[in-house]
């Protein structure tokens, strides 16, 4: 991806939202995707999600003005939401997070796209990530994976540390004495994943391990085959406290675990039956 913003974006890559330029149904599709979630998760997200959700009052009527939700954001974790035309690139990305910036995409789903789509939009960048910003644990490790981005860019790791957002961020499942419960914005804002992650006995669940994690690899097409699980919020900013120079230096000697194995030295919360991948696999679409 090259490093120039594309035209009307700013250096940095931000664009301005332009909330009065939504259409109707493009607020439609807001309503329709957050309705059907909010029924959803009650029981399923962690609680410093739902909070976050009430908190930012991410309301039903439709695509949020980012300028209200900001000063809530900001008084509450000091982060803030900026807008962005798509992905953009590595380095963009890291510095905004070590900034406590978050870039959330500009533009939203097609109807047609309701159940799946490659690119974040703002419904998976505002609604999926958002809420978690709000928790103060949270907030403060998004930032220190930002800044880890930026080293890790420099020392050529990246392809590790993005195992880390991805098992994570995006799909991460947090241990709780209720039970499972999602954290991760890539299962949170999906409305079948946030079942599957949860009730299907295909996927595995490990319990979180940095090296585990980061010796991984993850599937971008469909949902997790393994699921890892932290015991508290706290253990993510933990972990980011590791040296990760020594780390990087021991996985170079390490081959990669491919996505469906349990290790002997695994912790395990579920072993999967991988009865779903097995059956895409054996009827491709
Ligand atoms: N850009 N807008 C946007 N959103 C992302 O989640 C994102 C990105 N660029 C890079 C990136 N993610 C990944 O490389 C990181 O998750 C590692
Ligand atoms: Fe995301």
């Amino acid at each position: 991806m090259s490093l120039t913003p594309p035209p009307g974006a700013r250096a940095d890559w931000t664009i301005d939202q332009d909330w009065s330029g939504y259409t109707p149904a493009e607020h439609e599709v807001w309503i329709t995707l957050y309705e059907r979630q909010a029924a959803l998760l009650p029981g399923r997200a962690c609680d410093p999600f739902l909070k976050g959700l009430d908190a930012l009052d991410l309301h039903r009527s439709g695509i949020p003005d980012l300028k209200r939700v900001n000063e809530e954001l900001k008084r509450l974790t000091g982060w803030t939401v900026v807008t962005v035309p798509g992905l953009v690139p590595d380095a963009v990305f890291f510095e905004h997070l070590a900034n406590r910036r978050f870039p959330a995409g500009q533009f939203i789903r097609q109807p047609h796209q309701l159940d799946y789509l490659q690119e974040p939009d703002i419904f998976h960048d505002v609604f999926g990530h958002v809420p978690m910003l709000t928790d103060p644990t949270f907030a403060d490790y998004m930032q220190a994976y930002g800044q880890g981005g930026l080293r890790a860019l420099n020392l050529g790791q990246l392809h590790n540390l993005a195992r880390l957002y991805w098992y994570t961020v995006e799909f991460g499942l947090l241990q709780t004495p209720q039970g499972l419960r999602i954290y991760g914005a890539g299962i949170v804002s999906s409305h079948a994943e946030s079942i599957f992650a949860l009730d299907d006995p295909s996927p595995n669940r490990l319990a979180f391990d940095l090296a585990r994690v980061m010796r991984t690899p993850y599937r971008i097409d469909d949902f997790q085959q393994v699921y890892f699980v932290i015991p508290s919020l706290t253990a993510l900013v933990d972990a980011t406290l590791t040296d990760f120079g020594a780390l990087y230096q021991w996985l170079q000697s390490q081959w990669d675990i491919p996505i469906a194995t349990i290790l002997p030295t695994d912790r395990v919360i579920t072993r999967g039956t991988q009865a779903y991948a097995k059956e895409k696999e054996a009827n491709p679409a």
